[in-house]
């Protein structure tokens, strides 16, 4: 028996958790965030401080933001390795809710620990204690429980080894991770115990790869040998599993063309023969195209969003047919598709197996060829407008390509930048892009960013981040001076929500509470975010041009410290149309003849939704 505070105890534990997959081992918890309070000061904070390098501590600037990082990292290594976070009571524990909510809906594993009010006194209340007269064992705590996949509270030091366990189990499925909580009082943190010897030795946890059931497969076969104009839809779960390549096999084999999701993007290198890119509201024409008359659609580790389905118009086929592929069951039962409950890599692997001998027609392939090549020129000229005086995005997006290397990460999250780089970004790796639009939160790209890095320190890492989720969250810049871990980070400064703007006026709304301007006048309010990063550490450049972009960017890419290029551009040059619908709801009655026209055009577009039962 080891007499150790819970605190000790928790962190020992995490220290010695690993996961295993196709032989290769690694750090289940890479280190722990953590914001200190009277809380955790004392409890978990004295526990890292004893630990040292056993479970190394990093301090970040927001609880939220610690969150976003932990997430950037764990999505960068497949989801095999995070950290764990702590948080003192109250305000620092419910900033992580935030987080969390990201986490679970992205289906990426972070284990978070808030302290929680006391359980061993009534101290009516604590600081910072919420006090409901009606319920006396709520604490804000009891937030994370529907944003998380897992969630405890250890009240007694009795409780934490079959906590632990349970959570790490959680933490490892794929199928079921993401947000883990386990809530802390502060006085238990503290409390000593004699815990099993056998709760401290190194504990590998498997992360295998099912296959599909037999009769699944036989059945997805069978369709799909049926299709004329099959297509793959291609989500996070294949760059997880590390499936790239046995995708990559069974479209060469089959012919059958291969479409992206936003997690998805980098699961084919964008200028393979059966690659048509994105798909979806921020689709590209040619898998939209594709996708409107396909009779069986095959998904793989795609979560199915309301982005990729275009609202449920992106697949009009009459007689439309789903596979679907995916280690979580509430995943592959989506849209009534032949359920392939597995990895995968495995399920792929034997999908090929089934299908060998057969493949699409000569016609069909080509046609995809075709207008893959037709959005490739759409590309082109989008990356190369010559727009002025302020550049357009597409533009910046186009010399952020041009200088990246293949294995360079392009981080990004909110805004109107994710479904421009969905488009227009030509992704040459599978970890190449990084673009969180589950919850697609503001103030997730830097933090993230800083996680990816961590992740993966061989590959330059850009984050592009647009001027109202940089005002959200930019203060992790402090943190990647602080860890010396560089970052290129592209500051877009278009004065507002230039996304939200557009979706504004294209709803009959002109643009509403979306521009940065002082009340009741039109002028530009003077706000110097350069100045901003620059107060944070980083080195800044400043460009106004595409030419003066390029140079920036290139002094930027060859720096050894965190740089950010800040540059303003035209608000008012939209990307390239893909073709597509997104269900937003407009007014059904209204006195302005604006919003009563976008009424009509959106009764119009919802016309199309199918229901995929
Ligand atoms: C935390 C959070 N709040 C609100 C939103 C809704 N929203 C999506 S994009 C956006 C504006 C983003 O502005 P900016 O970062 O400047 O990018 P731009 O739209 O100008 O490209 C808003 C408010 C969100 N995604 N996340
Ligand atoms: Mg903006």
């Amino acid at each position: 028996m080891t007499v150790l505070t819970v605190a000790q105890a928790t962190v020992r534990f995490l220290a010695n958790q690993w996961t295993e997959r196709d032989g290769v081992r690694q750090r289940l918890f890479a280190g722990c965030f953590g914001i200190f309070g009277h809380g955790n000061v004392a409890g978990l904070g004295q526990a890292l401080l004893e630990a040292g390098d056993a479970l190394p501590y990093h301090l970040p600037r927001n609880e939220q933001a610690m969150v976003h990082t932990a997430v950037g990292y764990a999505r960068m290594r497949n989801r095999l390795s995070t950290f764990a976070c702590t948080t003192s009571i109250g305000p620092g524990a419910t900033n992580m809710v935030t987080g969390a909510a990201l986490a679970t809906i992205n289906r990426v594993p972070v284990l978070l620990l808030p302290a929680d009010t006391f359980a061993t006194r009534v101290a009516s209340p604590v600081l910072q204690e919420l006090e409901l007269p009606g319920s006396l064992d709520v604490s804000v705590n009891d937030c994370f429980r529907p944003v998380s996949v897992f969630f405890d509270r250890i009240s007694r030091p009795e409780q934490l080894a079959s906590s632990l366990l349970a959570a790490t189990r959680v933490l490892t499925d794929p199928a079921a991770t993401g947000a883990v909580t386990l809530a802390m009082p502060q006085d238990v943190q503290a409390e000593a115990h004699d815990f099993p010897e056998e709760l401290f030795a190194e504990r590998v946890w498997k992360v295998r790869r099912p296959a599909p059931a037999a009769e699944d497969l036989a059945e997805a076969v069978e369709l799909i040998r049926t299709a004329r104009r099959p297509l793959l839809v291609s989500g996070g779960g294949t760059i997880y599993s590390e499936a790239t390549g046995a995708l990559r096999a069974l479209a060469e084999a089959t012919g059958i063309p291969v479409a992206e999701t936003q997690a998805g993007k980098g699961s084919l290198p964008f200028d393979h023969p059966a690659a048509v890119g994105a798909i979806g509201a921020t689709g590209t024409t040619a898998a939209n195209a594709l996708a409107r008359e396909a009779d069986v659609v095959i998904g793989v580790g795609t979560r199915w969003s309301d982005f990729t389905t275009a609202s449920r118009t992106a697949f009009q086929h009459p007689g439309v047919r789903f596979v679907n592929l995916n280690v979580a069951p509430v995943d592959a039962y989506k849209h009534a598709g032949v359920p392939l409950v597995a990895d995968a890599r495995a399920g792929l692997l034997a999908l090929a197996d089934g299908l060998r001998g057969w493949s699409v027609e000569g016609d069909y392939a080509a046609l995809a060829v075709r207008l893959a090549q037709e959005w490739e020129r759409t590309v082109t000229r989008a990356h190369t407008l010559g727009h002025g005086p302020l550049p357009a995005q597409s533009e910046i997006i186009g010399v952020v390509q041009e200088l990246s290397e293949p294995a360079d990460v392009v981080v990004c999250a909110a805004g109107s930048m994710p479904g421009d780089l969905h488009k227009l970004w030509r992704t040459r790796d599978p970890k190449g892009y990084h673009v969180e639009y589950g919850y697609s939160c503001m103030g997730y790209e830097i933090a993230g960013g800083l996680g990816v890095k961590m992740a993966d320190p061989s590959r330059e890492v850009t984050v592009m981040v647009g001027d109202g989720s940089y005002l959200m969250m930019a203060q992790e810049i402090a943190t990647a001076v602080q860890e010396g871990v560089k970052l290129t980070i592209v500051l877009v400064q278009n004065h507002g929500f230039q996304s939200i703007g557009a979706l504004s006026e294209s709803l009959g709304s002109q643009r509403f509470g979306t521009r940065y301007r002082y009340r009741g006048a039109d002028a530009l309010l003077p706000v110097d975010l350069a100045a901003n990063a620059a107060s944070l550490g980083a080195q800044v450049l400043r460009a106004s041009t595409v030419e003066e972009f390029r140079k920036a960017l290139a002094q930027a890419r060859a720096a050894e410290v965190t740089t950010v290029v800040h540059v303003e551009t035209d608000p008012s040059v939209p990307a390239p149309d893909s073709e597509s619908w997104w269900d937003v709801p407009v007014a059904q009655v209204s006195e302005l003849e604006s919003t009563r026209r976008a009424r009509v055009a959106y009764e119009e577009g919802r016309r199309a939704q199918r229901p995929l039962l």
